[in-house]
């Protein structure tokens, strides 16, 4: 079997998606660092991977994918057999369920979560200035979306299903920057959330992606 390539780095929100997958998969994997600041990831041969010019991009053989969550989603589904689930083996009511939740996470979710995560951890990386107008902004649209996964969360232990998914493990690169800031308390005042994040934080597969960060 040919080595598994992510090109990408360890800080990057959705490079760590894809690292999640392949660690809760058990799978081996060459990570590839893309050369951000000399812009490597807007030249060729990046381009040929990711003609958007963004990380990451993963290579399994011949095939040759970008934008994280398909990536999660192949992996999930080619390696089936390995490591853990990621998609809940239930009936197609179940699956169409998860898909409900993969797309809550990049549509409602993540549009707001991620932004913030620049706002109070990103800009400051970059020597930029917080807007404190955009942080209270971003934080009352995610109050809104965290209130409906406190309903959700009181019906299943986890968004799709009684079982750790994908839609479940998307969220894990945005959450881990926010925990570190003072939105966590978004995430602490509700309960069942705040279970859920102590519960997918956890994990052995998201330790290792944390741990590649200290590398
Ligand atoms: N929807 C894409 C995915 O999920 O893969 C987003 C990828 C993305 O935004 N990557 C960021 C990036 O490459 C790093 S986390 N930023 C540089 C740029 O957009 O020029």
């Amino acid at each position: 079997m040919a080595t598994i390539k992510v090109h990408g780095v360890p800080m990057s929100t959705a490079t760590m998606r894809v690292l999640a997958a392949l660690y809760e998969k058990d799978l081996q994997f060459e990570l590839i660092p893309v050369d951000m600041r000399a812009g490597a990831h807007k030249q060729e041969p990046y381009l040929s991977l990711n003609p958007f010019g963004q990380i990451p991009a993963l290579e399994d053989g011949d095939l040759s994918l970008f934008e994280s969550r398909a990536i999660t989603q192949y992996i999930a589904e080619e390696y089936s057999e390995k490591g853990e689930k990621l998609l809940c083996p239930g009936c197609k009511k179940v699956k169409a369920t998860t898909n409900v939740w993969i797309q809550v996470e990049g549509q409602q979710f993540d549009p707001n979560a991620s932004k913030l995560a620049f706002e109070r951890v990103f800009k400051g990386m970059f020597g930029m200035t917080t807007d404190p107008a955009a942080v209270q902004e971003l934080e009352g649209k995610l109050q809104k979306v965290l209130d409906i996964y406190e309903a959700r969360l009181s019906k299943s232990e986890f968004l799709a299903c009684d079982c750790f998914t994908l839609a479940d493990l998307h969220h894990l690169p945005a959450i881990h920057y926010l925990m570190g800031t003072d939105s966590k308390v978004l995430f602490d005042s509700r309960p069942k959330v705040s279970e859920w994040v102590k519960k997918i934080t956890a994990r052995p597969a998201w330790a290792k992606v944390i741990d590649l960060q200290k590398q």
